[in-house]
């Protein structure tokens, strides 16, 4: 019977799985390596940790790690239902809150190694986490696409740490009630989007104003999976803010009050990395909460041991 000690919270909502200890041995060297290599030879633990029946669709996982890049005070890869991510905002913001938890830092700033680059995150005494994310930038800008059954979707392609379709117009009501309906559009979406050949894009977001006072916007993000993101999504987040960056309609350092299709909300801003080329250096605050310690058990002789898979 193998054993894995895992620490359990959300982030507005949506749930992150820290592997503290029994995940896989990746070895050292680069992040994006070690990734490939839990890609590779691991995928029977990503599943077993995630997956039904000890996790679900929505569950993010996040492996702590030894880092790689100098300066870096944890490493991290993050995984979900079908495959290893890029970067994760709100599995970020859960990290630290979890690392708080078990007394492993104080309030301050820590540097995380990720697959995609270096993060830092700040634990303020609140509780809250500021997340700076990798560099963040607009690709294209008012994409046409054909989508089957839809018609014509316009949106941007965008890099936040994964890569983002982003689209504002669309007939569509951001609420709990139209759940299935967003899911097929933004499934149709990605279909089509990536058959443009732009990089592959992994997430769909979809914008519209907020019914709520004090947020600028409410989102649905579609996550690779399927599942839809149940907080605003840190990296959609800072594909966003590139976008309204690179439009001018967000000045540096300007709060952005990012909620999502469950209400829970995330502060961003950005600073400019390089305003030639429209890069940006996001922060995305938000707040997490613990809510289990467990250890889960792999009995070979289960035979849903390594997860459903579909
Ligand atoms: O917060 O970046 C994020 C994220 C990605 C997938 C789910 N959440």
């Amino acid at each position: 019977m193998k054993s894995i000690r895992v620490l359990d919270s959300h982030t507005g909502g949506e749930p992150t799985r820290l592997v503290l200890d029994g995940g896989p041995e990746l070895g050292t060297g680069p992040l994006d390596e070690r990734a490939a290599r839990f890609r590779r030879d691991f995928d029977a633990y990503r599943s077993a940790i995630v997956n039904e029946p000890r996790g679900s669709d929505t569950v993010v996982g996040a492996l702590l790690v030894p880092p790689h890049r100098a300066g870096c005070d944890f490493g991290v890869i993050f995984f979900n239902n079908i495959g290893v991510l890029g970067m994760c905002g709100h599995g970020t913001i859960g990290l630290v809150v979890a690392l708080a938890y078990l007394g492993r830092i104080a309030p301050g700033i820590i540097k995380i190694d990720t697959p995609v680059g270096a993060v830092s995150a700040e634990l303020h005494a609140d509780g809250s986490v500021s997340v700076e994310n990798v560099a963040s930038y607009r690709h294209a800008h008012a994409v046409d696409i054909a989508v089957p059954g839809h018609g014509v979707v316009r949106g941007d392609v965008a890099w936040g740490g994964n890569w983002f379709f982003l689209v504002g117009e669309h007939a569509l009501h951001l609420d709990l009630v139209s759940l299935e309906t967003l899911t097929e559009f933004t499934w149709r979406v990605r279909q089509a989007v990536n058959a443009q050949g732009f990089p592959e894009v992994d997430h769909v977001e979809l914008f519209a104003p907020s019914p709520s006072p004090g947020a600028d916007s409410r989102n649905f993000v579609l996550c690779p999976g399927k599942a839809y993101d149940r907080s605003p999504c840190g990296t959609g987040t800072s594909a966003k803010l590139a976008c309204l960056a690179a439009e001018g309609k967000l000045a540096a350092g300007a709060p952005w009050i990012q909620e999502s299709i469950i209400g829970s909300r995330f502060t961003g801003s950005y600073r400019w990395l390089d305003q030639a080329n429209a890069r940006i250096t996001p922060t995305v605050t938000g707040t997490a909460h613990v809510i289990a310690e467990t250890t889960l058990l792999l009995d070979d002789r289960d035979p849903f041991c390594w997860g459903i898979r579909g």
